[in-house]
């Protein structure tokens, strides 16, 4: 029933709504509409109340619950299933749960903090409570396990898109995991997936967005090479907005640019996005380090370097880690 009211505020967001028609829609008393304004304003919402209008919402505080994150969310698919927790160990572990017990496409788990939160190769991801977009999307795409890094692609692609849209803000792709922005990481994507030998069953996208956090949040050793929107915007900026927009960019793709047909186009928007192409970077990996010039993408996602012997190697952003020619980028 507390989603039900907040739902019903946060859809006539700024506009009045009388407490009778909130209890005739729900079926609840007066009193007891009132009783869940007093909570909301306990938890940081700002209602207006007038004895003749009703009540207003007109401030939402920065907090993930499906309510918030569903309000107002334009897609079909992604978010329409939602849940979100004050922690975990990981998104991605909850997700891989949910979807292994047969979650619906587009089921998104987002949590406040992470405890055990992991980029790629076993490395861990910084996720403090409140700060940041700690969340992993289940997918389940018609499609054969060796095209997978289509959704990875994908996913960087939306979040420059929503980064642009939500918070005015450039970002590039370093690989298909790395979004950074003014040469320092700014999201990390860990995609993983279970398949049977020729079809994916499911795809699991966690996406880590920096937002809130300050210098001071990230850990020395990654501090050099870490950055936030608010660290980039000189601003705070509400998780909320920046959440609908990865979602609504992510499903726009994945209904409209996923195809064979569709995804050279796709794959042409991430070139441009690209921060390493025509760049000469390091490649390192499992079977040691080389250094070469970013060629291309390749149509399956995966990035062609020319070694300085000439050779040309196919790069899989999930087994290799890039670093530019002095640091980072
Ligand atoms: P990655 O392996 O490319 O990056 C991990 C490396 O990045 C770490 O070794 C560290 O040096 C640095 N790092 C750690 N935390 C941060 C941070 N917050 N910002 C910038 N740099 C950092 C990238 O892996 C994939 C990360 C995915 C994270 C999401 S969050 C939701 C989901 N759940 C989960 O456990 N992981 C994903």
């Amino acid at each position: 029933m507390r989603d039900a009211v907040l739902t019903i505020l946060l859809d006539n967001m700024g506009r009045y709504i009388s407490g009778q028609d909130i209890s005739r829609t729900l079926g609840i008393t007066r009193a007891a509409v009132w009783k869940y304004i007093k909570l909301f304003e306990s938890e940081g919402y700002q209602i207006e109340s007038s004895t003749k209008k009703g009540y207003r919402l007109t401030y939402v505080p920065d907090v993930l619950e499906p309510a918030v994150l569903t309000s107002g969310l334009d897609t079909s698919i992604i978010g329409k299933n939602m849940e979100c927790h004050k922690t975990l160990a990981s998104t991605n572990i909850r997700a891989k749960e949910l979807a292994l017990a047969g979650a619906p496409e587009g089921t998104v788990v987002a949590a406040e903090e992470q405890i055990q939160g992991r980029g790629r190769l076993g490395r861990s991801w910084i996720s403090p409570s409140g700060k940041g977009i700690w969340m992993s999307v289940i997918l389940r795409p018609q499609l054969s396990p060796e095209k997978a890094p289509r959704v990875t692609v994908m996913t960087a692609v939306a979040l420059v898109r929503a980064l642009k849209r939500a918070a005015k803000l450039e970002a590039g792709i370093k690989c298909s995991n790395d979004i950074v922005c003014s040469g320092k990481k700014l999201c990390g994507i860990l995609t993983e997936i279970h398949a049977e030998p020729d079809v994916i069953s499911y795809v699991v996208v966690g996406i880590g967005i920096n937002v809130n956090l300050s210098a001071e949040d990230f850990p020395e050793d990654v501090r050099n090479t870490a950055t936030s929107v608010k660290m980039e915007k000189g601003r705070e900026l509400n998780r909320r907005d920046i959440i609908q927009a990865v979602l609504e960019e992510m499903e726009n793709i994945y209904l409209n640019s996923f195809s064979d047909d569709n995804f050279e186009q796709l794959l042409e928007e991430y070139r441009n996005y690209s921060v390493i192409l025509g760049r000469t970077i390091s490649v390192v990996g499992a079977a040691g380090e080389f250094t070469g010039k970013a060629l291309d993408f390749s149509k399956d996602g995966s990035l062609l370097v020319q070694r300085d012997d000439g050779r040309i190697e196919n790069a899989w952003a999930g087994d290799v880690s890039i670093r530019g020619e002095t640091g980072y980028v």
